[in-house]
């Protein structure tokens, strides 16, 4: 016996999806083109994920042979509380889909699902995000929602702040979608003019290389167009999706918050060492998995929030910005540019006792860029 989609929908909301449609497991003929395109017109910058191997990503097929249909679930995310009332230190902001594992909370739902599928006999594996599929093009296809000039998908009467999934079958799992589902958008380009670096360069298409969510996930140097642009976010990028007015919606069958961390205290992450970082933070995708490039981000963040006469900020800052990591050295030294303390760099060709001439040959071509 094939179980229904009511069935299934029914396991799956009961184990924490919110909404559950199914759709057939066609490839994604459209999806393809668009990566292709996207990859050809330099917007994917260093990205690997579904643009790594775009054939396999856009059939379903390759994830589980003889794939008829995708039973596709959508969980959403609500936000944590900040801490930044309680505490004065300067803290990052993070966005929203990071604040919590809600990645574990729709891979529960989806698991309860494929339980049902593989106890009937069938095959069936789970997928989200992780680049074995286009997770936005199946929910768009199983009538879950519409695709927004920001490129994110949005449930009607829900907005856009939901993780996607699916479970790949070789049931036949019908649809009781009537189609794809009405555009939601209209003549609304707040994405568009909202974007903090332009990275929505035209309705549907970002631009990753300029996309702040990506470029906080990008290993080597943070973009320096880009660092005012970064303001308080330490990881993501919510904008596109705070100024959507879809997203206004109060949903009321999830209210209330999430246990998650929204901001984190920027001098504590400078201050951790590299396996308690990945412990903390490992559910994050960090460039190279190497904390320094967590650090690094805060760095920028601290130079555009942090007090310039905060003697904390001002020590961290100086430490880094003299000591042995080229990379975290030119960070500080932007940072210091920015909070107008270039005056503390003064000393760094001169060095103070400490500087030893290794690490002053090291940081000092730093400086003068980016100081000079
Ligand atoms: C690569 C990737 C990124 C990249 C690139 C994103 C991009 N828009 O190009 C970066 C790192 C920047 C990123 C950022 C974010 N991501 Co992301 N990302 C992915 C990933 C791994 C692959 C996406 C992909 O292959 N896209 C293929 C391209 C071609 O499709 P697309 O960009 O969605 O574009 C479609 C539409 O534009 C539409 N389209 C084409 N032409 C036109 C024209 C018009 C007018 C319109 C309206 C639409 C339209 O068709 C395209 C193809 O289907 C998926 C996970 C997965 N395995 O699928 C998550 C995923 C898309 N990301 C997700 C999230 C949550 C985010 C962030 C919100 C996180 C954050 N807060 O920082 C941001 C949102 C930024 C944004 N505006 O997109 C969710 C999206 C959930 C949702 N409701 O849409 C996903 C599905 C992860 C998940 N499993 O939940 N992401
Ligand atoms: S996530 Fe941020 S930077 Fe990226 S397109 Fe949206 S608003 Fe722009
Ligand atoms: S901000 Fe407006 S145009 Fe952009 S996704 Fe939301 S409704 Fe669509």
């Amino acid at each position: 016996m094939t179980p229904t989609l009511d069935e299934l929908r029914a396991v799956g909301l009961a184990n924490g999806l919110d909404v559950v449609g199914a759709a057939a497991a066609d490839p994604f003929s459209d999806t393809l083109v668009s990566l292709r395109g996207r990859s050809h017109e330099g917007l994917a910058g260093s990205m690997q994920f579904t643009y790594r191997n775009p054939d396999r990503s856009t059939e379903p097929n390759r994830v589980l042979p003889a794939a008829r249909s995708l039973v596709v679930g959508a969980r959403h995310y609500r936000p944590a509380r900040s801490q930044a009332e309680s505490v004065s230190r300067p803290r990052g902001r993070v966005a929203r889909y990071a604040q919590h594992d809600h990645y574990g909370a729709l891979r529960d739902g989806l698991d309860a699902v494929a339980g049902v599928l593989t106890d009937a006999g069938w095959g069936a594996r789970v997928v989200f995000d992780d680049n074995a599929m286009v997770d936005r093009a199946a929910a768009h296809r199983a009538g879950l929602g519409w695709f927004g000039k920001n490129t994110n998908l949005l449930l009607p009467g829900h907005g856009s702040w939901f993780v996607l999934g699916a479970v790949v079958t070789d049931a036949g799992v019908d649809s009781d979608a009537h189609g794809p589902a009405a555009d939601g958008c209209g003549p609304c380009t707040r994405c568009l003019d909202g974007c903090p670096t332009g990275a929505i360069i035209r309705p549907g298409v970002v631009d990753a290389t300029r996309c702040l969510a990506w470029s906080v996930q990008a290993p080597g140097v943070f973009p320096r167009d880009q660092r005012v642009a970064l303001g308080d976010r330490l990881y993501g990028c919510d904008e596109c999706q705070d100024v959507c007015p879809p997203n206004r919606i109060d949903d009321r069958r999830q209210p209330g918050f999430c246990s998650g961390q929204a901001d984190v205290d920027l001098l504590e992450l400078l201050a951790t060492d590299d396996s308690t970082l990945l412990e903390r933070f490992g559910r994050w995708y960090i460039g190279n998995r190497d904390p320094r490039h967590l650090r690094r981000t805060a760095l920028v963040v601290l130079g555009n929030v942090a007090r310039p006469d905060d003697p904390k900020v001002v020590e961290v800052l100086v430490t880094t910005a003299f000591g042995p990591d080229d990379l975290l050295a030119a960070h500080a030294v932007w940072a210091l540019g920015r909070l107008g303390r270039g005056d503390l760099l003064a000393g760094l060709e001169s060095p103070p006792g400490t500087l030893t001439a290794v690490e002053l040959a090291v940081a000092a071509p730093v400086v003068r860029e980016v100081v000079g």
